[in-house]
């Protein structure tokens, strides 16, 4: 399908004159709280960071928006259990500026499309329903019952439930994520596409087939009691801050720690913890670091079961724990023949990693019996992501490394509660058995055809297929690939609507009417009609806490997104329908004994959540009871093929700089990477920009190569990075515009954002 192109649906692209230093060699430190306190004390005043800071992931506090780490069970830090990025994330949240009506009078929802993500953002705090009117040059305030009466009169307006799209970016509590998808069955469609279609999708489906649970085994403390800790595609120092300090307790505790990665994150070589006295001293973390070629991380893990094999065969039973892969496990034989016809040289040449390190690697892994791996968006976004973790898996079944202390898999979720809102129901795959709980609950009678994840939503409002799109939180427009695509996918809808904070790129690109409805955040206070309310969420872990806020909400006219989704749907399906809608809303305890009668592991959900700290929720491959169809931990054959280049020269990586939080920019800098003041850099290795005859200064545009068709991202400024040779990196959303919309992982169809097809052109 040709792209029609909409002007403003990516950032302007200009140069904010950056500066290059050489990348770090620690994180996090002493300079870690001075940006801290810095972004706080620029978005909230100095005198409330005093008051704000400490109450962040406290027993008593809010959950901090920001990524999904856990918190320690037990021991809080006094100093406040919140890091640099975490900081960011609420100072973003508790700003003092407000987009109020007289923002939106003053700019024009052009004049909006061309500003930079990092002024949208800036803006300030929504403070009104606004209201874009078909053909208006100006959202304008309006009040919630019209904008209700206004989501209502298109709901009926369409043919088919189906024509619906309802998105959920992952800040969502665990009682607004229930209600929404109530709303939305009970309307009569499954399209309830959610960032983890983009995310974590791969884990989730390779995680349920192997074990069963679509979610991590390890619990906090397991990092404590672990021999080896393989860290994956990820970039702790940066998106998961408070990791490093489990990492480091591990590390003290005789943990050896192994990166796996195509960038030699400062995160992953030292940290300095500035929650501890000893600020100064900082720690390595991690004891060997792998430097994959993008996507070779298939290829290395093949090599490293190659080595354990032949170990196993020298010196039998010594390596594998066949206690443990006969009592729970199936699959084993035909793993073996497959690992015995691998080619190891040939592995380690597509890995790009030395054999040496291969060796000392697999030697760690043969050695030793307990053994954690994580892993992130560097590996289940590529088309091979949800193989590659089931050759993960592979790794710890042979090694008996499920279900038992410092053992175990670690995919470290992205937003703070997206875990929680799948256990809730934002699926657009939903279980039978969740359907027909539903319906017992509810007398309401549930739709059964499945629904649209995200990509094939876009594909469905592109072709007219579906007409209004709704989004609880996040930033469709900016977070989903093909930039173009999703722009014209939305620009075709009749009505587009976002519950948000603040503003960005996906209210200025939008349908013929469009809404912007505004929540409470986190850190805010939440009154119903019976009393001060708080809410649930679900860390990385499956420890289910409270949260609640304290601040004045940034305006009296916001409503939580509990009584958003509990009034539309009031106003929708009228006061006889048989769901009490607004009683729910009026105390949330009533949301969540509905979630008690649903939910499996939330019974008695009101008293259990009074535990400080929270409650763990089953977790079948922690206590070795896997409910996948085979009942057993299952070994896969997983075929290791080479990315396909489609004739271009490089491959390109999208990944977040150390100041945003996805589509959110923070700041202009990326101080472990050494980029100061700029985002429109491309990350690459020095041999190679000789060959281009490039030079630090010049600019090149980037155009992406897929099944024949370009795509272009216009002016970067390439610099010299420790990268392999043929690898390149460049910051999301500026990127997304290259990711085709049909280039997705097998089976979890997660757009293949890690492995972009690209040349390069000289301007
Ligand atoms: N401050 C902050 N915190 C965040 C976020 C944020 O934007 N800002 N986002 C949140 C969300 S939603 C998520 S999902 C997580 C994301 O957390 P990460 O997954 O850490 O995020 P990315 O920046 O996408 O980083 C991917 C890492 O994988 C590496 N990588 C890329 N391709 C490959 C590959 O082929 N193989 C290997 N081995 N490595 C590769 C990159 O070099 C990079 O270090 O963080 C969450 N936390
Ligand atoms: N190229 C490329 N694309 C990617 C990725 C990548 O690595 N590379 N990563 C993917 C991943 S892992 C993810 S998770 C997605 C993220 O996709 P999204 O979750 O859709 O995007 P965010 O940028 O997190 O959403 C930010 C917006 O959420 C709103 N918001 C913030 N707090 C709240 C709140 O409490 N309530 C409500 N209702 N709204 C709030 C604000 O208006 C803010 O502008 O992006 C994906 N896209
Ligand atoms: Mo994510």
């Amino acid at each position: 399908m040709n792209k029609k192109k909409i002007n403003g649906a990516v950032p302007p692209e200009e140069f904010t004159g950056g500066t290059i230093s050489a990348p770090s060699k620690k994180a996090a430190g002493l300079k870690g709280v001075q940006v801290a306190i810095q972004h706080l004390s620029e978005e909230i005043g100095k005198e409330a960071v005093a008051t704000l800071a400490p109450k962040m992931n406290q027993f008593d506090g809010f959950d901090c928006p920001g990524c999904a780490w856990p918190d320690p069970d037990e021991k809080r830090s006094f100093l406040a259990e919140y890091c640099e990025n975490g900081a960011k994330a609420i100072a973003e949240e508790a700003t003092t500026k407000k987009a109020d009506p007289a923002f939106w009078a003053k700019h024009s929802v052009y004049e909006l499309s061309q500003f930079p993500d990092f002024d949208l953002g800036k803006s300030g705090r929504i403070t009104h329903p606004m209201y874009l009117e078909e053909g208006g040059t100006h959202y304008q305030p309006i009040s919630w019952s019209s904008a209700f009466d206004i989501i209502s009169e298109e709901l009926n307006n369409l043919k088919d439930p189906n024509e619906a799209i309802f998105y959920t970016s992952g800040r969502t509590s665990n009682e607004a994520a229930f209600m929404y998808q109530l709303f939305v069955r009970s309307f009569g469609t499954n399209n309830l596409p959610d960032c983890s279609n983009m995310c974590h999708e791969s884990s989730g489906v390779a995680l349920n087939r192997t074990l069963g649970l679509g979610k991590g085994s390890v619990k906090h403390e397991d990092f404590a009691k672990a021999d080896v800790i393989m860290i994956f595609g990820q970039n702790p120092g940066t998106n998961h801050p408070r990791m490093l300090a489990s990492l480091e307790e591990a590390k003290s505790n005789g943990a050896k720690i192994v990166a796996v990665n195509p960038l030699k994150e400062p995160g992953l070589l030292r940290f300095s913890n500035p929650q501890k006295l000893s600020l100064l001293k900082s720690k390595t973390i991690s004891d060997l670091y792998l430097q994959v070629k993008i996507n070779g991380d298939m290829a290395l893990i093949q090599a490293l079961m190659y080595l354990m094999l032949e170990a196993e065969e020298a010196n039998p039973n010594t390596v594998f724990d066949h206690d443990f892969i006969q009592k729970h496990t199936l699959g084993y034989n035909a793993l073996i023949e497959s690992i015995r016809t691998y080619d190891f040289k040939k592995l380690v040449q597509m890995s790009g990693v030395s054999e040496n390190e291969i060796r000392d690697t697999a030697d760690l892994l043969i050695r030793n019996k307990r053994i954690i791996i994580c892993w992130a968006m560097g590996i289940t976004q590529h088309k091979n992501g949800v193989a590659t973790i089931q050759d993960l898996v592979n790794i710890l079944l042979l090694k008996g490394s499920i279900g038992k202390p410092g053992a175990g898999t670690c995919p470290v979720r992205g937003h703070s509660n997206v875990q929680g809102d799948r256990t809730m129901g934002i699926y657009e795959k939903p279980p039978a058995s969740l359907l027909n709980k539903l319906e017992a609950a509810t007398g309401v009678s549930m739709p059964k055809e499945h629904g649209l994840d995200v990509v094939d939503s876009i594909d469905a409002m592109r072709k007219g297929k579906a007409k209004l799109f709704f989004a609880m939180g996040g930033n469709f427009l900016s977070a989903s690939p093909d930039t173009h695509a999703t722009a014209e996918a939305l620009n075709n809808c009749a009505l587009t609507v976002h519950v948000s904070t603040k503003p960005n790129r996906s209210h200025v690109i939008h349908g013929k009417r469009a809404l912007i409805l505004p929540c409470l955040g986190r850190s805010e206070r939440d009154v119903q009609h019976d009393g001060d309310q708080f809410v649930t969420v679900e860390n990385s872990m499956g420890v289910v806490h409270q949260s609640q806020g304290d601040r004045n909400p940034a305006s009296d006219t916001l409503l939580s997104e509990v009584a958003i989704v509990a009034q539309m749907a009031h106003r929708h399906f009228g006061k006889d329908h048989e769901v009490p809608w607004l009683e729910m809303a009026n105390s949330y305890d009533r949301v969540r004994d509905l979630i008690s009668e649903v939910i499996p592991g939330f019974e008695d959900y009101n008293n259990r959540v009074q535990n400080k700290g929270g409650f763990y929720l089953p977790n079948g491959p922690r206590e070795l009871s896997f409910t996948n169809k085979e009942k057993k931990g299952l070994f896969t054959v997983n075929n290791c093929e080479a990315l396909d280049l489609e004739g271009a020269k490089y491959v390109l990586m999208t990944i977040r700089s150390h100041d945003q939080f996805n589509t959110t920019v923070y700041g202009l800098n990326d101080r472990y990477r050494g980029v100061h003041n700029e985002r429109r850099v491309l990350f690459m290795n020095p041999d190679d920009m000789k060959k281009e005859g490039l030079k630090q200064g010049d600019v090149v545009n980037l155009v992406g190569h897929y099944k024949g068709e370009k795509r272009y991202a216009h002016r970067f400024m390439p610099i010299p990075y420790d990268i392999p040779h043929g690898n390149t990196a460049a910051y999301f959303p500026e990127t997304n515009v290259l990711v085709p919309l049909d280039s997705t992982a097998d089976e979890s169809n997660t757009p293949t954002s890690k492995a972009i097809m690209i040349t390069l052109e000289k301007q």
